[in-house]
């Protein structure tokens, strides 16, 4: 059944896709809108422990508040490459729960829908923590087809690990702007230092408050951004990688660990140092298209 386009419009909040919908369905309204937002999809459990394994490397910067189910911060905001980040950084890039996050089936399923195929998850897994007040310093509006350097068959997929609300920098989209392209970019303050272009008359975006175990999957060209966390007490965190189609090229940037270009000591040997299993340690090695 096709979907009218006008009632994937009518307002600013995200479509809302189910996992049980037909997979011909999913696939139209993904290309439609240049994403996928599904609802309690990754399970509590896998979401609360995966937090808890963050909380134990965050402590004592960030705890657990047990009221709110969330991060607390209360201390200096800061952002990607500021020292707090960048000492806490390598340790959650270090856990093995993290890198598996995207490897389990769960999401794999989620992955092969949109895809219609087998697919290939990128090396690169990045965690984002919003703080409390750290204004103007969020995610620009950009598209992943640039930040990644890949092709059409890429998408990023994004999963809550707690409730997000409105005050707590909520990720959002723009609809149907995958269809234009890749835009070009300026150089913007905030996670990955550029926007694209946003024409005129691209106004209405796409968000909702989010609940654990949601996720939001979008395609390489599908505009993206975060909202400033301007809450007083609680932290966002999140996690997300990339996947394209098994075979598709992938960009030898997307094969290191996010940040390691810059953290010194942040690569894949340290990152192993601790892990029980090997058989995710360098998976991508005998993958048919890098470049
Ligand atoms: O979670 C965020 O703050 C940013 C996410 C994002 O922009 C991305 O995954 O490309």
């Amino acid at each position: 059944m096709k979907e009218e386009k006008t009632e994937l419009y009518v307002n600013e909040e995200y479509v809302v896709s189910s996992p049980g919908e037909s997979q011909s369905i999913l696939q139209a309204r993904f290309q439609e809108l240049g994403y996928l937002f599904f609802k309690k999809t990754i399970s509590d459990q896998k979401c609360s422990a995966m937090l808890q394994d963050f909380m134990t490397v965050l402590a004592p910067h960030i705890t657990y508040d047990e009221t709110a189910k969330a991060p607390a911060y209360s201390g200096t905001p800061f952002s990607e490459t500021d020292p707090i980040w960048d000492e806490v950084y390598p340790k959650m890039q270090s856990l093995e729960s993290f890198h598996r996050f995207f490897h389990e089936e769960d999401v794999l399923d989620l992955m092969r829908t949109v895809s219609g195929t087998e697919v290939f998850v990128y090396p690169i897994k990045m965690a984002r923590i919003s703080t409390p007040g750290k204004l103007g310093y969020e995610t620009p509006p950009h598209q992943d087809a640039y930040s990644h350097h890949a092709g059409p068959t890429m998408a990023g997929i994004w999963v809550a690990l707690h409730d997000v609300d409105q005050q707590m920098g909520r990720v959002k989209v723009l609809p149907g702007s995958h269809k234009k392209g890749v835009r070009k970019v300026f150089e913007a303050e905030g996670v990955g230092g550029v926007q694209c272009e946003i024409f005129s008359e691209e106004t209405t975006w796409h968000v909702s408050d989010y609940e654990r175990g949601d996720v939001l999957i979008f395609h390489s060209c599908c505009i993206h951004k975060a909202e400033p966390n301007t809450g007083s007490e609680l932290a966002r965190i999140s996690v997300d990688t990339r996947f394209c189609d098994y075979g598709a090229p992938v960009f030898s940037t997307n094969l290191e660990p996010h940040h390691g270009w810059r953290i010194e000591g942040l690569g894949w040997d340290s990152i192993y140092q601790d892990w029980r299993s090997t058989d995710l340690q360098h998976y991508w090695r005998d993958y048919p298209k890098l470049f």
